[in-house]
């Protein structure tokens, strides 16, 4: 799809909280989209958070950015959910669930009655769950309602990482999948520093068994660490959130562990999921291929089984 220069790439974000407010500042300093919309049932907060960033058009490339509704999603490239409610004192994460379903289902509903042409990233959570709420609710090809997944757990192993072998960041090329939640893992097997193994890497200490059991129990828990410390986590997703949609919209062709529809493939089946994808202005395709070692791919099935019987859960 190379890009019609007059044509103007149009997103759309639902929900404009924390994750949304913070996703659209960072994606208008890129100028990827020509217009950002933001959405939310809570239209003056909508309004309050487009006027709060408008008002630094003349510091960044985008310059059109408005509060809007869902006719907005029939012509938008690409609509991001980050809409939900957060979990009130004593309520059961269950009871949450429902709640949050109920929300992602009229989102649903609106956006399959604009007949939309573009790509679904689902983000609130429990991102796996809703993502198949939505891609179940819309009707819409699996490779274009996915899940932001695991993106933001690897961006978090890779921060371990680098800092443990000290190495530049943006070589280190690891993964976190399956659920995004306490029963994902890191695929260790398939994890390097640039060309290398990271068990063959000798510019420092091998790593032991320990500190890697260590480094994946921080990542598990790292998003639990920042809600206690500032109520939620904000600022890293909606830098992922920029990497996806620019994938999207760039046709970039990006590998990333986004959470998509997985159909037989490493013994899983009918489960959004994250594995390592293609994502591209298609949207996300799983990657082929991919080896885990006999303990992963058990680690992978039994993410994939307690997401079921989550999912299981809603249909009653
Ligand atoms: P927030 O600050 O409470 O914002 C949620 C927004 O959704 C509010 O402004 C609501 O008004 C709005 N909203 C609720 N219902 C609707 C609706 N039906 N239509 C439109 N808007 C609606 O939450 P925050 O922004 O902090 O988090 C949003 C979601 O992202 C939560 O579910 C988080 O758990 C999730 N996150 C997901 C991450 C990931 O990696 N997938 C990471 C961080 C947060």
């Amino acid at each position: 799809m190379p890009h019609n220069p007059w044509q103007q790439r149009k997103i759309v974000i639902v929900g404009a909280g924390s994750v949304g407010a913070t996703f659209a500042f960072a994606l208008a300093q890129t100028g990827d989209f020509e217009e950002i919309v933001i959405v939310d049932s809570n239209q003056a907060l909508s309004e309050g958070q487009v006027l709060d960033l408008a008002q630094g058009f003349c510091f960044m490339p985008t310059t059109k950015m408005r509060a809007g509704g869902i006719e907005d999603y029939a012509d938008a490239d690409v609509i991001v959910i980050t809409a939900g409610s957060k979990q009130r004192p004593d309520e059961s994460r269950l009871n949450l669930l429902k709640r949050n379903q109920k929300i992602m289902c009229s989102i649903a509903d609106d956006i399959k009655s604009q007949d939309p042409k573009g790509v679904i990233l689902v983000v609130s959570n429990p991102v796996d769950i809703l993502t198949k709420v939505v891609l179940e609710r819309t009707g819409l090809p699996a490779n274009r309602v996915f899940g932001s997944g695991t993106v933001l757990d690897s961006a978090r192993l890779r921060y371990y990482l680098a800092d443990r072998m000290k190495v530049d960041i943006h070589n280190v090329h690891a993964y976190v999948l399956g659920e995004h939640g306490d029963s994902e893992f890191t695929a260790w097997s398939i994890a390097s520093i640039g060309c290398i193994d990271i068990d063959q890497y000798s510019l420092t200490e091998p790593l032991t068994q320990a500190e890697k059991a260590s480094i994946t129990e921080n990542v598990q828990r790292s998003a639990y660490k920042i809600i206690e410390a500032k109520g939620s986590t904000y600022f890293a997703i909606g830098m992922a959130l920029v990497k996806i949609v620019s994938a999207i919209i760039k046709d970039k062709k990006s590998l990333l562990t986004v959470s998509r529809l997985i159909t037989g493939q490493h013994g899983i089946d009918d489960v959004c999921i994250s594995l390592p994808c293609i994502v591209s202005k298609d949207g996300a395709q799983l990657m082929p291929n991919i080896h885990l070692s006999t303990e992963e791919q058990q680690q992978l099935v039994e993410s994939a089984n307690i997401l079921k019987e989550q999912y299981a859960t809603l249909q009653v």
